[in-house]
């Protein structure tokens, strides 16, 4: 399963959203470094259901919205100079060697300093934040590949890039994402004469290469609007930011728990379903969440989660036994959503299944065309595969 790390200053609202997105009981509180430990959860991306397409519902969505799982990390907040050891360090850093993406939340609303001290809104530029979260992640990568680099070069000189891979590899970056990076970039073509500086460029756009920063601008409901502005010009120069309320989302999340409104996370909006069960404050703050929603096009936690996943290439694929009713053997519809990686192929599938479906696979058939795929088929998004195999 794919996982998202949180990153980010401290106070800014990460374990807010973490909680959003996952309904785990954590700490959340207006001081920074509420988290120290990581915490660890499942949250979803969203998705149109197959079963939209039969005149039966699944049983697994909500009115034809899908939601696959998939991993979440929510690290202690990041000071300026972490990597050296400041604030909680570089130890918690370490949390996302694991990770495939992370989420920078940012505090749109300028309302905390880069140590997460309250200083009032709009006293402090949301835009310093993006700049040095983004410098302590490509040090900490830096730092991580050269406290070996003597070793590393000595042995890149005799052996090749072998060991530079494998010491990438333990960082979860992948071998092809190194190779396209050292062919793109103008570096000396003998990875073992970098220099120090040379190495440091390499770690800056390694990061963001293989593990996707998306902005998260939090607070959306008090960032002034000169804020926004300017958060919205940042995509303009290449970012991925989606704007967002957390503690809107975490509300409705509740509030659609205990039966109050009707909101599926991600909508646009909620309808109050008892209204005669809210207290003037409630409704109030209900209906503050409304206004923002209309502004905002809903309160982003979901649009952030699933445009992390869709910049990771992953596609949606569903396992079935009986490809002409699209169930497993039980007759359960469409039981299972998997995301694999663009280019996966049914063997791939069928590993993530299981190992020994993996290892047994034979072939698979396209249930929705019916037709027999060989190992080399390329999956697409939505498919619904039947995989045969010798177990
Ligand atoms: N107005 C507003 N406040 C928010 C929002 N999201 C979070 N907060 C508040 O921001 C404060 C910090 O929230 P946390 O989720 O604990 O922040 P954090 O980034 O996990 O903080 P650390 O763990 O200390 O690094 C709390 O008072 C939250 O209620 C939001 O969307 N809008
Ligand atoms: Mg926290």
């Amino acid at each position: 399963m794919i996982k998202i790390g949180i990153a980010g200053k401290p106070n800014s609202g990460k374990s807010t959203f973490f909680k959003s997105a996952t309904l785990i009981d954590i700490a959340i509180a207006n001081y920074p470094f509420t988290t120290i430990d990581a915490n660890h959860g499942i949250a979803f991306v969203r998705s149109i259901c197959p079963c939209t397409e039969l005149d039966t519902r699944c049983g697994h969505c909500k009115d034809g919205n899908r939601f696959t799982p998939i991993e979440m990390i929510d690290v202690a907040g990041l000071v300026p100079d972490a990597h050296q050891g400041k604030g909680l360090g570089n130890e918690f850093l370490d949390n996302l060697r694991e990770v495939d993406a992370i989420i920078d939340v940012i505090d749109a609303s300028g309302s905390t300093d880069e140590y997460g001290n309250i200083v009032g809104i709009g006293r402090y530029d949301p835009l310093k934040e993006v700049d040095f979260i983004e410098r302590e992640l490509s040090m900490w990568l830096y730092n991580i590949i050269h406290r070996d680099w003597n070793k590393i070069s000595r042995k890149m000189r005799m052996d090749g890039l072998n060991v530079f891979f494998d010491k990438l590899a333990s960082l979860k970056i992948n071998r092809q994402d190194t190779i396209d990076l050292i062919n793109k970039m103008d570096l000396p073509d003998e990875v073992y004469r970098w220099s120090d500086e040379e190495l440091m460029r390499f770690s800056n756009q390694l990061i963001k290469k293989s593990k996707p920063i998306l902005i998260v601008a939090n607070k959306v409901d008090i960032t002034p609007e000169e804020n926004i502005e300017k958060l919205k010009r940042l995509k303009d120069k290449g970012y991925n930011v989606v704007l967002t309320t957390a503690e809107g989302e975490l509300a409705l999340r509740l509030a659609e728990k205990n039966g109050i409104i009707k909101y599926i996370p991600g909508d646009k909006d909620f309808e109050i379903l008892n209204i005669k069960k809210l207290n003037k404050k409630q409704l109030n703050a209900l209906n503050l969440i409304k206004d923002i929603m209309r502004k905002f096009g809903g309160t982003g936690v979901q649009e952030a989660i699933n445009t992390v996943v869709f910049n990771l290439n992953m596609i949606k694929v569903y396992p079935v036994e009986n490809e002409k009713k699209w169930t497993d053997k039980n007759g359960n519809i469409l039981p299972d959503s998997f995301l694999l990686k663009r280019g996966s192929t049914p063997r791939d599938l069928a590993y993530q299944v299981h190992s020994e479906i993996g290892e047994s696979f034979l072939f698979a058939i396209d249930a929705r065309k019916n037709v027999r795929v060989g190992e080399n088929y390329e999956l697409k998004e939505n498919d619904i595969i039947k995989i045969v195999s010798t177990k």
